[in-house]
């Protein structure tokens, strides 16, 4: 007969440090034997009152995603949780699975996913962990997981087959209800309350082209269902739109590197008025125009200065927020509509306890992030739909809208450059030199300014007054420049590097030049300074955007 058994193994993993978002590795690591379920067992002991409650399933569909589903239900068979609600074939994007922990009143959510990291045998898997507001683990939770991980040597497991994931419907396994969902409808019932999808609809279909590139990840059946069944395009709007293990070879990452057969559409070919990218678990998105990129700090301000034009925001915006490294584009905005506006360290989970108790409604990340109060993550596709209504209002191009943008608003030049996987001791060592140089920068010129204050940013949680230091090195200069720099904490491989720069210009001043020229003094002061291109051998950066 089936029942519970204690495994025992015989050396602790000493790695489950989640980063940034959830914890990654290796796929080959993942697959190391008890690796996975070590991790899953040290999530659900932090967890009270796990016996009887709910919990969500499901990941990005990358390799792996439905082994380490059918592991982790036994785990939790094992644990007694009440239910499981999973989503058919295990695909779930990150925002679908927020939204579902909050609607079924779940306790907390599994997304298996490594984010924009490739998939496949050579590339990476991760487990996120959402609590139950919907949104990532805070830092004091995911600190308490890492720690029980580091000393744990056995876990329970309930031997059993488990349910076909491709079949909808319920059924038992011992104690606990396994139901198995359609992981796209709910989710697209919620974008249809907070938007009009018929007036974009409308916009859409008369003289305005869209193409949406979802890389063989998560989003290819939301994006079918939002564009092709409910607004009624053709499926030729969908590029990349079925998930695939591997993402087809793809690294899920919109950006203009890796999303440069879209970028290549839209920025030189010019063959759509619109085309946007989602990354492998669905929360990040990037929006171009016909020959026109729009950078996802600006996104953040477009978003936040136009909504009344969306049915979810009219009238009801309480506060913004944006991470530390962000542009301060949407400070200028929330300034103008008196809006206050708060700035976080990087990560979702900063996030939560502002939209938990109403202080922000909008908030956003430089990262090709955006979201808001409608669920505790960022949205790739929410953010999608967002741009379309806005210019199905205004009918106009995202040229022409950002053009008016920044003649309101003003412009901040902005560019982050990316170094990735490069020898850890390298990256440290870069990072080191300029946290110790930091006090001697303060008053002095710098770039030929003058540099106001330096220093490694802390945030102090204005709800729970939690404490969060080390979130990054700033320098910030006169005239609303900055220049930031931080270590990656999603990377698997060596460490990445990433630098910001930021210039800012009023709305009657220059608003139409390559940011990379206006940058160009920050970028060479920096590399003076630390010698970033002959530590790291590197001539340019992995990633510039
Ligand atoms: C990156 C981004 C950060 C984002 C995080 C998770 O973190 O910079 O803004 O919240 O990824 O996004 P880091 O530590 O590598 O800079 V996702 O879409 O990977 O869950
Ligand atoms: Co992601």
């Amino acid at each position: 007969m089936d029942k519970v058994t204690h495994i025992d193994i015989e050396k602790p993993f000493k790695d489950q440090k989640p980063g940034t978002s959830g914890l990654r590795k290796s796929t080959l690591q993942f697959q190391e034997p008890h690796y996975l379920e070590i991790f899953i067992e040290s999530v659900l002991l932090q967890i009270s009152n796990l016996e009887g409650s709910t919990l969500i399933i499901g990941g990005d569909g990358r390799y792996g995603n439905t082994k380490a589903i059918q592991k982790i239900i036994q785990i939790c068979v094992a644990h007694n949780v009440g239910k499981i609600i999973i989503s058919k074939n295990g695909i779930l994007s990150t925002p679908a699975a927020s939204n579902l922990i909050r609607k079924r009143n779940a306790l907390i959510g599994i997304i298996l996913s490594a984010s924009h990291n490739p998939g496949g045998v050579d590339g990476d898997f991760g487990v996120k962990v959402n609590i139950s507001n919907g949104g990532p683990a805070p830092e004091k939770l995911t600190n308490q997981i890492y720690k029980c991980s580091q000393s744990l040597l056995k876990y329970k497991f309930y031997d059993c087959i488990v349910p076909d994931l491709a079949i909808q419907g319920s059924s038992k396994i011992k104690d606990t209800i396994v139901e198995i969902i359609d992981g796209v409808e709910e989710y697209v019932t919620l974008m249809e309350e907070i938007f009009d999808l018929d007036q974009i609809g409308d916009y859409l279909q008369n003289d305005f082209s869209i193409v949406f590139d979802a890389m063989n990840a998560v989003t290819g059946p939301y994006a079918r269902e939002l564009f092709v069944s409910k607004i009624g395009l053709s499926e030729n709007c969908l590029m990349n739109s079925n998930p695939l293990p591997n993402f087809g070879n793809l690294h899920p990452d919109p950006n203009l590197t890796y999303a440069d057969k879209l970028a290549d559409l839209l920025l030189n070919k010019r063959s759509f008025d619109f085309g946007a990218a989602c990354d492998g678990d669905g929360d990040r998105n990037m929006i171009l125009g016909k020959n026109c990129f729009v950078n996802p700090s600006d996104s953040l301000a477009v978003l936040t200065a136009n909504t009344n034009l969306v049915p979810g925001y009219k009238n009801s915006m309480s506060g913004v927020a944006r991470s530390m490294p962000t542009s301060m584009a949407v400070d200028c905005v929330a300034k103008e509509l008196n809006l206050p506006c708060f700035e976080t360290p990087t990560g979702w989970k900063f996030f939560g306890n502002l939209l938990d108790s109403d202080k922000i409604t909008i908030c956003g990340e430089e990262s090709f992030g955006t979201g808001s109060n409608h669920v505790r993550e960022k949205d790739g596709l929410w953010a999608v739909l967002f741009w379309l209504q806005i210019l199905a209002a205004k009918k106009c191009s995202v040229k022409d809208l950002m053009n008016h943008h920044w003649s309101t608003f003003g412009r901040n030049y902005y560019s982050r450059h990316d170094y990735e996987a490069i020898p850890s001791e390298i990256a440290n060592q870069i990072y080191e030199n300029l946290e110790s140089v930091l006090p001697n920068l303060k008053n002095e010129r710098f770039a030929n300014c003058l540099v106001l204050d330096a220093d490694n940013f802390s945030y102090e949680d204005p709800i729970d007054k939690t404490i969060s230091t080390n979130q990054g090195l700033r320098i910030i200069l006169e005239n609303k420049s900055r220049i930031i720099m931080r270590l990656s904490g999603t990377g698997t491989k060596g460490s990445t590097l990433r630098l910001y720069f930021e210039k800012s210009s009023p709305s009657n001043g220059k608003l139409d030049l390559n940011p990379q020229i206006v940058l160009k003094d920050l970028i060479t002061s920096v590399d003076d300074l630390l010698n970033i291109s002959k530590l790291t051998k590197m001539d340019r950066p992995t990633v510039i955007t």
